[in-house]
């Protein structure tokens, strides 16, 4: 009953998509108390206010399970910029697309972001754990990905590996960081604009068509609602 709710509330209140997972036996011994977590997406580019609205949602959540007594803890959606230490050093052991993957929410791209057969490659992420007994949904195992590799061929700095994610081997190289950061620099410098993002916009799974054949794929092959 409080699944519902929660997930209601955030929905009523902007949230995209709001999946629940089980992260148990996957959490750094300072959290792993707390390993259910409520993972929030909003199809909204990562800026202030779309910041913003993820801390509010976070806010609601937290109020509701305080309200019916358990723990929890909010991982803000840009924790390395944290002024308190211990949650900006969270970010490198806790990382959002962990959660949204477990969820069920989608699986990792080869450009490396959370791809939903819904929403495509724009979602932002924040992550509420708690303790209180949630209904989760089944994590996704693998890449969605197929034969796809548009982001790979278009990048321009030749930063995508092109590898497979998979949850057996979550941490493959997926993205080489440094060339990545290196033309962002570079067409900062040229055009003021720091970043590129065109492995986001030419991600089909961002067109509104493949998006909704996925969704059918998806709910033919039968994810189904497990209980902890
Ligand atoms: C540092 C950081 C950056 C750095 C480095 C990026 C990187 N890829 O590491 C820089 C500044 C370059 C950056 C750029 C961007 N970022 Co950034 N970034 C972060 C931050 C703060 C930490 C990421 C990190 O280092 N995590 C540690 C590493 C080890 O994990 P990871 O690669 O994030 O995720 C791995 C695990 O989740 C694992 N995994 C997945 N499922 C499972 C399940 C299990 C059981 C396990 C064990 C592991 C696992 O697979 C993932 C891939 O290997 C996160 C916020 C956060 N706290 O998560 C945002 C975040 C990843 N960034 C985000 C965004 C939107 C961007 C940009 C698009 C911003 C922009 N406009 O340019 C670009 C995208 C570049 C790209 N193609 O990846 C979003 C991603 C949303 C999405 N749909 O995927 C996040 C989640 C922020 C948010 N709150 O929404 N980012
Ligand atoms: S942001 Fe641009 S340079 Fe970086 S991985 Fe994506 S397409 Fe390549
Ligand atoms: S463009 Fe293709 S290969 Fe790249 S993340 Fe999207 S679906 Fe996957």
């Amino acid at each position: 009953m409080i699944t519902g709710l929660i997930r209601e509330e955030l929905l009523s209140s902007g949230a995209t998509v709001v999946g629940i997972a089980s992260l148990r036996g996957v959490l750094h011994d300072d959290i792993a108390h707390l390993d259910t977590a409520i993972s929030i997406g909003v199809d909204k580019n990562l800026n202030e206010d779309t910041i913003s609205l993820l801390v509010s949602l976070q806010k609601k959540a937290a109020k509701r399970l305080k309200r019916e007594g358990y723990r929890y803890f909010c991982i803000p959606p840009d924790s390395d910029r944290i002024k308190n230490k211990f949650v900006s050093s969270l970010f490198s052991f806790f990382p959002h697309k962990m959660a949204a993957t477990s969820a069920g929410i989608g699986w990792i791209g080869k450009n490396g972001l959370l791809i939903s057969a819904e929403y495509g490659p724009r979602l932002s992420l924040a992550t509420v754990i708690t303790d209180a007994p949630l209904q989760v949904s089944a994590p996704i195992e693998y890449s969605f990905c197929g034969e796809c590799s548009l982001c790979v061929e278009f990048c321009p700095s030749g930063s995508l590996t092109g590898n497979f994610w998979s949850r057996v081997e979550p941490f493959i190289e997926l993205i080489k960081l440094d060339r990545c950061n290196t033309h962002k620099s570079k067409s900062r410098a040229l055009n003021g604009k720091p970043n590129c993002g065109l492995c986001i916009n030419i991600c089909p799974y961002g067109r509104k068509e493949i998006r909704e054949k996925a969704r059918e794929r998806e709910i033919n092959s039968g994810f189904e609602e497990v209980r902890v």
